[in-house]
């Protein structure tokens, strides 16, 4: 019995009398007496089976009525406008087949009525994933980046792909996963970040990609994962100023699309979107710990990072005076940002890199980078680097290197701000974290 239709596509006006057949789980059976319910479920929504006793065969009927929850059926018949049922219409039947009967009890609630714990529905996704919110979260999530390729692919960025195993870390400030390469150790990569610099060597002048990136954090937060999906662009000829413009706009872009292509999923969630206005406000780093040491508890002396209650004191000055959740922190210290940030001419002591800061967490990183070979062979070294494990990536730099910049935005960060999630872990299939290594 194929699939004529999803339970949305079902159209009383244009199918007429034609059969229909739908396909998915049974959410309910509502048995009356003299009239029996099924609702059949499958991604994009719910169809009601209605079998009136006197009216229909005595087999079908009496199979209806024992249909487990969340077996698998195929039901062909005819539709019929319904007020009452979901989508507006009733499948009279002709046909229920059993594809496949679900045993019970079942690992978890797929009503919604229950909370079940996030542990919980982790452990079982299969069966989180029948929940309409859950859903509604990873419908989402391919849109965020089927706007983000359509964004960067009309920008005129070439998609590539760059190694997952690697021999160098990129990053500070987070550690690497080892891993055993034949009789060699590896590493699992932090960031695509030196094979998309390499790639300006090659002329490929813009390019974007989105994969895996693998952190060791030790800790264990609502906005850390241990692999996560980074959405990374480079570009050459552009400065830091061009990359912040385009990285504002595509997440405007990404909102948009949201809203007009995933308005039922929003609904789901119970979520009103709106648009971040363009350009986000700019916060120069000595402005930032300035208001941090003048609205907050903490102090941040000049060279010190950014803690989340700094993260979260400037996120709502920002707020405050923009009405703005997204903004950019710019001309960070040199010495703490990775080693390929480029120095300004005039005052090395700050870099042309920024973060783009979600009133709740840091979203995105960025900068111009050093395109000089020697200067930039010096930053390895000053930061205590061994400049041998980076000859692969020198290289390019010798031969024709031209000025370039790009950045980097956690696609799970970008998705959770937006639908204002409470953990990443819910924006992610099967997360890894600390404690899970499956699912
Ligand atoms: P009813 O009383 O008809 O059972 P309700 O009014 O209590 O429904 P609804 O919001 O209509 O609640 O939906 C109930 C649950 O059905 C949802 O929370 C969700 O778990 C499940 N559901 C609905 N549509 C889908 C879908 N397309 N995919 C997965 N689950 C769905
Ligand atoms: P950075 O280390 O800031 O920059 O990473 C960029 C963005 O990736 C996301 N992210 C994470 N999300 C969830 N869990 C994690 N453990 C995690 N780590 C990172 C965040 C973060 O802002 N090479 C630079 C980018 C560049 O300069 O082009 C980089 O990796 O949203």
């Amino acid at each position: 019995t194929p699939r004529t239709h999803y339970t949305s596509q079902v159209d009383i006006e244009q199918i007429g009398d034609d059969k229909v057949t739908v396909c998915g789980w049974v959410h309910e059976v509502r048995d009356l007496g003299g009239i029996c319910f099924v609702v059949v479920r499958d991604r994009e929504g719910r169809a009601q089976i209605t079998l009136v006793k006197k009216k229909i065969d005595k087999e079908i009927f009496d199979a209806a009525r024992k249909l487990v929850r969340e077996s698998i059926v195929a039901v062909t018949g005819t539709a019929k406008p319904e007020g009452k049922a979901p989508n507006g219409y009733e499948i009279i039947p002709e046909s229920i087949v059993v594809l496949n009967e679900a045993e019970s009890p079942l690992p978890m609630d797929t009503t919604g009525k229950v909370d079940a714990e996030l542990d919980t529905r982790l452990d079982s996704r299969f069966m989180d994933l029948r929940r309409e919110r859950t859903t509604a979260i990873f419908k989402i999530r391919h849109e965020v980046l089927r706007a983000v390729r359509d964004f960067l692919t009309k920008d005129g960025f070439i998609e590539t792909c760059s190694p997952k195993v690697v021999a160098t870390a990129t990053e500070g400030g987070t550690s690497l996963f080892p891993i055993t390469y034949f009789d060699r150790e590896a590493f699992l990569n932090q960031s695509p970040q030196l094979f998309k610099q390499i790639l300006m060597s090659g002329g490929l002048d813009k390019v974007f990609e989105i994969g895996p990136i693998f952190r060791a954090e030790e800790h264990d937060t609502r906005r850390h994962l241990n692999e996560a999906t980074s959405i990374d662009i480079e570009a050459s000829f552009l400065d830091h100023f061009d990359v912040m413009e385009i990285l504002e706009n595509m997440v405007a872009y990404v909102y948009e699309q949201v809203i007009e292509n995933e308005a039922a999923s929003l609904k789901a969630l119970d979520i009103e979107l709106s648009v971040p206005k363009t350009p986000f406000m700019k916060v120069p780093y000595s402005q930032a710990i300035d208001i941090v040491n003048a609205e907050s508890e903490e102090t941040v002396e000049w060279g010190g990072d950014l803690g989340t209650v700094a993260e979260h004191t400037i996120g709502e000055h920002v707020f405050k005076e923009t009405g703005e959740s997204h903004y950019f922190i710019t001309d960070w210290p040199t010495e703490i940002k990775p080693f390929y940030a480029m120095p300004y001419e005039n005052n090395p002591l700050i870099s042309k890199s920024f973060d783009m800061m979600h009133r709740t967490m840091e979203l995105s990183s960025g900068a111009q980078r050093i395109h000089l070979h020697d200067m930039l062979k010096a930053r390895i070294e000053s930061q205590g680097l061994n400049s041998d494990g980076f000859d692969f990536y020198l290289r390019a730099f010798k031969y024709g290197m031209p000025p370039h910049s790009g950045w980097g935005i956690g696609c799970e960060r970008l998705v959770m701000t937006m639908l204002g999630v409470e953990n990443i872990r819910d924006t992610v299939l099967f997360p890894r974290d600390r404690k899970r290594l499956s699912p």
